[in-house]
């Protein structure tokens, strides 16, 4: 079933020169790149795409970072597009993340882990539609 997600490269990863590199991984498995852009979040952007963690103990951090500087967002499409982009990324916790996934070659953190994706069809459409308004 062809399907589209969303991917959000991290303030982090933007900083230190890995949009190349991620994308690549992107375009290297097969997907399609229906969208692309630059952007830096507003916190009320911020705080809508964080709105599942309000009230959690790191959202003040979340929405901190994600608006800290530029991110780079991309719409992917792909047959099983949202678990297969949630498996090349890896686990939340990026220290914890297997080597050859995007956390796992490419980070340490938690809050800052270079990279988010949408987890669900309808996280997807919330997501895309506060990102690429
Ligand atoms: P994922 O990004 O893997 O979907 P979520 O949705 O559980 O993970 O969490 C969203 C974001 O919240 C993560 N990308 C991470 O930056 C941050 N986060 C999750 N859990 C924690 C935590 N225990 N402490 C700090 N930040 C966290």
């Amino acid at each position: 079933m062809t399907q589209r997600t969303l991917i959000v490269i991290k303030p982090d990863a933007v900083r230190r020169g890995l949009i190349g590199k991620i994308i690549t991984r992107f375009e290297e498995k097969g997907f399609k790149i229906l969208d692309l852009k630059m952007l830096t979040f507003t916190r009320q952007q911020a705080e809508k795409f964080y709105e599942p963690h309000l009230g959690k103990p790191f959202f003040q951090d979340l929405v901190n970072f994600i608006t800290s500087g530029p991110v780079v967002a991309a719409i992917l499409e792909a047959p099983n597009a949202v678990s297969v982009v949630r498996l090349m990324i890896g686990s939340t916790r990026s220290f914890e993340a297997s080597p050859g996934t995007i956390r796992g070659d490419f980070g340490l953190g938690i809050t800052e882990n270079v990279i988010h994706a949408s987890d669900s069809e309808e996280s997807f459409k919330r997501e895309s539609a506060i990102v690429f308004s």
